[in-house]
């Protein structure tokens, strides 16, 4: 049996044999949906998230580029709104690839890949003349049995040397948000944005639960490749592996959630949290056509 694809009104979806499937918005190349195999939902989408590509959506899998959060004392990206233009702009999508893979028994395909591109020409006005650099963006999300891969390329196609943050912003579902806990961030220093002023801080050695909002950038000490696991009620539920992305950061808005326009339930905090892998600590630079690449995995443990 062959992967089921579908490119129409905006989107790219796939479906693999044994049930598995992704959504994607061509709009920021924002995943929206990512089911596994009997049809259970894994990604938080809030409720009244905006998917007519009005505004960045909130949940899913957005894309962050080519700056965390908003940096005023970086001249080069000051002027960008929150998070960068990429989850804001209109990807196109560059094709498919399917893999037999290993341990196929139907002979079904066992993985999909899916590629989309965003490039200087795909930016609207503002967008360039905020960041008026050549570049390219290769997003490739893998589907596979096990879980989903999100990596992308960044490439420098100008003249001269810039720099950028990268991140992906995982909106995790959960059921109870109370009974959920982040194992892989033991001992590692990490930023809090939630104190005045924002201060440094070294988790400790036991396993990170939720009681309150929580903004933090994360170093984790094992290393990219070292897991963080979402727990729940003691069961593993999602474990994220690295490549090139150092930092981890953990959010949940909490009841403050409600106050945003197009974040619903207003208790919808208690079934998601944000681990979202990045490069968001400093800037990577890259040379006039040097490429930089970096990605997660999400194994659905479950
Ligand atoms: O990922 C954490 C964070 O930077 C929070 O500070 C919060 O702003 C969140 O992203 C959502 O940002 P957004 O621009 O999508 O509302």
């Amino acid at each position: 049996a062959q992967v089921n694809i579908t490119h129409a009104n905006s989107r790219v979806s796939a479906v693999l044999p044994t049930g598995e499937s992704v959504e994607i918005l061509l709009y920021g190349a924002t995943i929206v949906s990512w089911k596994d195999a009997t049809g259970k939902e894994k990604l938080f989408l809030s409720q009244k998230a905006a998917l007519d590509g009005s505004k960045a959506v909130r949940g899913g899998i957005p894309l962050v580029f080519p700056v965390f959060g908003k940096a005023p004392d970086h001249a080069a990206t000051a002027t960008l709104p929150q998070h960068g233009f990429a989850r804001t702009s209109r990807w196109e999508f560059l094709g498919k690839s399917t893999s037999e893979g290993s341990g196929t028994t139907d002979g079904g395909d066992s993985s999909v890949k899916l590629d989309f591109g965003l490039s200087q020409s795909n930016l609207d006005e503002a967008s360039k003349e905020a960041w008026p650099y050549a570049f390219g963006l290769i997003y490739s999300v893998t589907l596979g049995r096990e879980g989903l891969m999100t990596s992308v390329v960044v490439r420098n196609e100008g003249e001269s040397a810039w720099e950028f943050q990268v991140l992906m912003h995982t909106y995790f579902r959960i059921n109870d948000i109370s009974k959920v806990s982040v194992s892989g961030l033991e001992t590692s220093s990490y930023i809090d944005k939630l104190t005045t002023p924002i201060s440094t801080n070294t988790s400790p050695s036991s396993t990170l639960s939720i009681s309150s909002k929580i903004d933090r950038v994360y170093t984790p000490a094992g290393g990219p490749s070292a897991p963080v696991v979402i727990a729940e009620a003691g069961k593993p539920k999602f474990s994220i592996t690295r490549d090139n992305l150092n930092e981890v950061v953990v959010w949940n808005p909490w009841t403050d959630g409600a106050s945003m326009a197009d974040f619903a339930p207003a208790d919808g905090y208690r079934n998601m949290i944000c681990v979202e892998a990045g490069a968001v600590k400093g800037w990577q630079k890259l040379e006039a056509g040097e490429t930089w690449e970096g990605g997660q995995i999400v194994t659905d443990v479950v």
